[in-house]
């Protein structure tokens, strides 16, 4: 590729998630670090690329976007056809897409508000109440998650997709959110099989 992808990235967020897929695709990419600024992320430079500076966005050409599953249905559509996902006429492909989703839809809201509870609120805004529905809903999340994962190693019996770095990254959050009470050994073992990766172990030391 004469002209790589770049990446607007700060380490820990869901910029990892399309650095995490350019990696397990072997594309090229060039990576723009932020900086970690709280209440504008990136900084006022880079409200140019997101108007409400969140991350991840990548810029291909002239063309920018932001939403990191967005994201990454776009690089796999234009640089890497059919690969990390079922073809459209496989069984797996509905449940692929709701995975996919699953990891920022679903998931990610609920490990947010476990993180704002225990971490970003002041102690003066916190709510016990809002904690608890959080670490219920998580309990929830992560058992469907459990169930689907079965006794195989990714989400899909089909192998690895990118429905496992959508949800995958989350368990980073869930980590960081301190919820070890809802890791269950099954989400463990999970979590080991994708940290594991190459792919993985590169692009966490971005
Ligand atoms: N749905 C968006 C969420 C983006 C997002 O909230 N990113 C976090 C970092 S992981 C962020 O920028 N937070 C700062 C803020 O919300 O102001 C996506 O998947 O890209």
């Amino acid at each position: 590729m004469t002209n790589p992808i770049t990446v607007y990235h700060l380490p820990r967020s869901r910029s990892m998630r399309v650095l995490w897929l350019l990696e397990e695709l072997g594309l090229d990419y060039k990576v723009d670090s932020l900086e970690y600024i709280p209440g504008k992320f990136g900084g006022a430079e880079y409200t140019k690329i997101h108007p409400l500076n969140k991350i991840p966005a990548i810029k291909d050409g002239d063309m920018v976007m932001f939403e990191s599953v967005a994201i990454m249905q776009y690089i796999m559509d234009k640089y890497a056809p059919g690969k990390l996902r079922p073809a459209l006429d496989d069984p797996e492909y509905g449940p692929y897409l709701q995975w996919l989703h699953y990891g920022e839809s679903t998931l990610a809201p609920i490990v947010a508000t476990l993180m704002y509870q225990r971490h970003f609120f002041p102690v003066d805004r916190r709510s016990k109440d809002v904690e608890a529905w959080a670490e219920v809903e998580l309990a929830k999340v992560l058992s469907m998650l459990e169930t689907q994962l079965g006794d195989h190693d990714y989400i899909l019996k089909s192998g690895f997709s990118a429905a496992d770095i959508s949800v995958g990254y989350c368990l980073l959050l869930v980590r960081l959110a301190k919820a070890h009470a809802q890791i269950t050994d099954r989400i463990e073992d999970y979590w080991d099989t994708l940290t594991d990766r190459d792919a993985w172990l590169k692009m966490s030391k971005i």
